[in-house]
């Protein structure tokens, strides 16, 4: 596409499809306008990949997922179909700002961290690789909240990124399906009739994905909710107008909010009930789909992969035996065989708070048939394996992880060092019992987003070196090795990275008025807020290097900026803790004369998918300082690695397996393994033995519980002071000594700028397998047993 058709195009949809002409049109028209005419050129490519599949009779994917974290669309697209440069021009021609045009796209929160975000990767990865895929999930109308900072508390808003047109959906009103909850159930002979006392309608909204270079889309099919009948007109007429909307409104409420809860458990009808709408609605299209095709069932496994990206759509097993045998007649044994074999699951955590279980009773009640039927899949299993010993049936709960195993021919954990402790702790026994289900995918992410997107100077530098083959076969950036010995390399190198801090800070002046130096160390953690993931150990080191810095103002201290983000669970009290002592420490430190030319605490409210975007290319120190053993994966460990910040972490989830990539000598190394973690627990007072062995942290602890940073209210922060001297699950005591030592040594590091940019760059050089495209491959291969269509020719 050449700059001159662009703009005709961008005018085109301008008037006819926005009813805008250019004089008067806002930034919001522009962005419509051009997304359209990008979208256009999308859909061709999309249309295309669609019609291969059928002709060539391909394998399908299907990823059921309560989250997909997309983000923005406009760049990613724009990007993969190779239209920057006509965008540019076009936009330039007609005097509009591209990066406001850019900028002014609300993110598709649609998603709550780590699990919705690598959902968005996959989606992204599939289509470049041509992997014939579809996603399904919720159109949630209001994605994760907006987080405010109010005098430093954590303030929730409702998101409404709907609140515009969307550009990028088609909405499919020939795509309803009917939904239905509670009732009773009528057994005749071998099957049932189930008769729901509640139903309503299940309507897609498809948006297309498009690979790298346009080679192939596939599509992400979000379901919303509507009633099944519209507004009660008797009630309207009898002027009882809240009665007669209230049907409407209770349907919609299914597709309404997203959960926001990123660990605790919600023992909460409605997330059922959203489970079991997608879920459904998904299936009985997938049937349709396939039905349309073959007329022989038992080719399902061989024609479609079911992906359950966790527990959340675990109730696909019980469905989809359902649907095989009280509508499509199968024999009860054979239908659990065939949905075994075409479904998988992929397990994103063992903490036990996040292990979802229903109770019995709200099962029966919203799912009569599905409660029986999980019954019959419990007694199967047992009867098969011949023990009782394992059941997913327990204590009047439903336990849906046990569940998800049992009707799962794979199953995966999402790092080498997870997918061991799954079989040796959650899933022990349901391992030895099936010891070949259970496989490795580590995560991945898509260097589109994530490096060639987000990072337009490394990326250059990346291509003149060693051309851009990099984009869709990351490993290749292995060839960057040997330009590491080449100072004028090394000098481009530090010098993106110095651009790209100088970015980050003009945009914290502007935002936040705080003024960072750019020639300090941009040290970042951002990531959901959680006591496993001890941002208040980050907070520690900060609080005693501070104090320290006091202690002697005028010795040469390297200059830091710590830089937070991140969201708490509403609900989730002591992260909200953590959220306002973050933001109370900040404000301490920002102001004090002695310190604050060498230590700086900034905290960007909103963290979401765009503002990583920001942050990552322009760090560098990554923060992955979890107790060993919690964090299944991680998945910004590994866009910081890529985009070459170096980790300072812990051996927890890909961190391990990143070290092993990047060299342990390119990473700094602090804690205890997940074994010692386990052991410490085991001591009592390992927390006070710890704070009494080290005066630093037992002085940081001391200025929190003093009030240093809460003049007003010394007391505010005696939750998190006893936590941590009590009880300290985390160990983060335990594990304060070890970091303070490896943070001295980025210090010491970081002072050597020549080799600070050699290790930093040997990181992007081996960050190549974390290429969601490499994880993509891993699931095709062992899991879900499909092979890549033949793409289209390059955009
Ligand atoms: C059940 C409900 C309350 C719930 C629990 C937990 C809902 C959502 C979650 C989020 C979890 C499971 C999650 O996001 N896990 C993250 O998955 C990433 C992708 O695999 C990992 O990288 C990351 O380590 C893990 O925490």
């Amino acid at each position: 596409m050449t700059p001159a058709q662009m703009k005709d195009a961008i005018l085109h949809h301008l008037v006819y499809t926005l009813g805008k002409d250019a004089a008067h049109a806002q930034t919001y028209d522009w962005r419509m306008a051009l997304s359209f005419a990008v979208r256009d050129k999308i859909v061709d490519r999309w249309f295309e990949a669609t019609r291969r599949t059928y002709a060539g009779q391909h394998k399908r994917v299907y990823y059921l997922s309560m989250e997909f974290l997309i983000g923005r669309l406009l760049k990613d697209a724009i990007i993969n179909m190779r239209l920057e440069e006509a965008a540019i021009d076009a936009l330039q021609e007609l005097k509009v700002d591209y990066q406001a045009i850019l900028e002014d796209e609300p993110d598709a929160a649609l998603g709550n961290g780590g699990l919705g975000r690598l959902a968005a990767c996959f989606m992204e990865s599939m289509s470049t690789i041509g992997c014939p895929a579809m996603g399904y999930g919720i159109r949630y109308e209001n994605g994760l909240f907006r987080q405010r900072f109010e005098n430093g508390r954590q303030v929730e808003e409702p998101e409404d990124w709907l609140s515009q047109r969307h550009a990028w959906e088609f909405e499919r009103p020939e795509v309803s399906i009917d939904i239905g909850f509670g009732g009773h159930v009528q057994e005749i002979g071998k099957r049932a009739n189930w008769y729901p006392s509640e139903m309503l309608i299940a309507m897609g909204h498809d948006t297309p994905i498009i690979g790298w270079r346009g080679r192939w889309g596939n599509t992400l099919r979000l379901w919303e909710a509507r009633p099944m009948h519209g507004f009660d007109l008797q009630r309207f007429n009898r002027g009882d107008y809240a009665a007669a909307a209230e049907p409407e409104a209770l349907a919609r409420t299914l597709s309404r909010v997203l959960y926001p809860d990123d660990t605790t458990e919600q023992g909460k009808e409605l997330r059922l009930k959203q489970e079991f709408f997608f879920t459904s609605a998904s299936l009985r299209d997938i049937l349709r789909r396939f039905e349309s095709e073959y007329d022989d069932l038992r080719l399902l496994p061989k024609k479609a992969a079911i992906q359950m990206n966790d527990t959340h759509p675990a109730i696909a097993g019980p469905e989809l035996v359902r649907l095989l045998v009280d509508e499509r007649g199968i024999d009860f044994e054979e239908a659990v065989g065939i949905a075994r074999n075409t479904l998988s699951y992929t397990n994103h955590t063992l903490l036990p708070e996040a292990l979802e279980r229903w109770d019995e009773g709200l099962m029966g009640r919203l799912l009569p048939r599905h409660l029986q039927l999980i019954f019959r899949i419990n007694e199967l299993h047992m009867k098969d394996v011949g023990t009782r010993k394992v059941t997913a049936v327990d204590d009047g709960h439903v336990k849906m992880g046990e569940l998800s195993f049992i009707m799962a021919h794979r199953v995966n954990g999402v790092s080498a060092l997870h997918t061991e402790l799954m079989k040796s702790t959650v899933f022990k026994d349901l391992h030895e019992l099936h010891p070949n289900r259970i496989v490795n995918e580590t995560n991945g992410v898509t260097p589109r987003r994530w490096l060639l997107s987000c990072n337009p100077r490394l990326s250059t530098l990346i291509t003149d070196a060693i051309g851009d083959d990099w984009v869709d076969d990351l490993e290749q950036l292995e060839k960057l090795e040997p330009h590491i010995d080449d100072a004028a390399f090394l000098e481009s190198y530090a010098a993106a990275k110095r651009q790209n801090k100088n970015d980050l800070a003009n945009w914290i002046a502007e935002k936040l008025e705080v003024g960072i130096d750019p020639e300090a160390i941009f040290d970042v953690q951002i990531k959901r807020i959680h006591e496993y993931k001890r941002q208040h150990l980050n907070l520690l080191e900060t609080i005693a290097h501070w104090l320290e810095i006091r202690d002697n103002p005028n010795q040469g201290w390297v200059p830091r900026v710590k830089i937070f983000g991140g969201k708490a669970a509403p609900g989730y009290v002591f992260a909200k803790e953590i959220v306002r002592l973050t933001n109370d420490v900040a404000k301490v430190l920002n102001s004090d004369p002695l310190t604050s030319r060498y230590l700086k605490v900034v905290y960007p409210p909103n963290y979401n998918v765009s503002l990583a975007e920001k942050l990552i290319p322009a760090s560098d120190l990554s923060e992955q300082i979890s107790t060993a053993g919690k964090e299944a994966s991680g998945t910004g460990n590994m866009k910081f690695a890529l985009n070459g910040a170096l980790t300072i972490g812990t051996l927890d989830g890909a961190n391990v397996e990143i070290r092993e990539h990047v060299k342990p000598e390119n990473f700094f190394l602090f804690g205890m393994t997940a074994d010692e973690v386990m052991e410490r627990r085991r001591i009592g007072g390992h927390a006070g033995q710890a704070i009494a062995a080290d005066p630093r942290l037992a002085r940081a602890i001391e200025a929190i519980r003093a009030g240093r940073f809460s003049p007003d209210d010394p007391g505010r922060y005696h939750g998190i002071v006893d936590n941590l001297v009590h009880h300290d699950y985390f160990v983060v005591c335990s594990d304060f000594t070890d970091y303070w030592r490896a943070q001295r040594e980025v210090d010491t590091a970081f002072a050597a700028p020549k080799d600070w940019a050699r290790m930093a760059a040997f990181n992007t050089a081996r960050s190549g397998w974390f290429s969601s495209d490499r994880t993509i491959r891993g699931y095709m291969a062992d899991v879900w047993h499909a092979e890549a269509a033949p793409t289209v020719e390059d955009a």
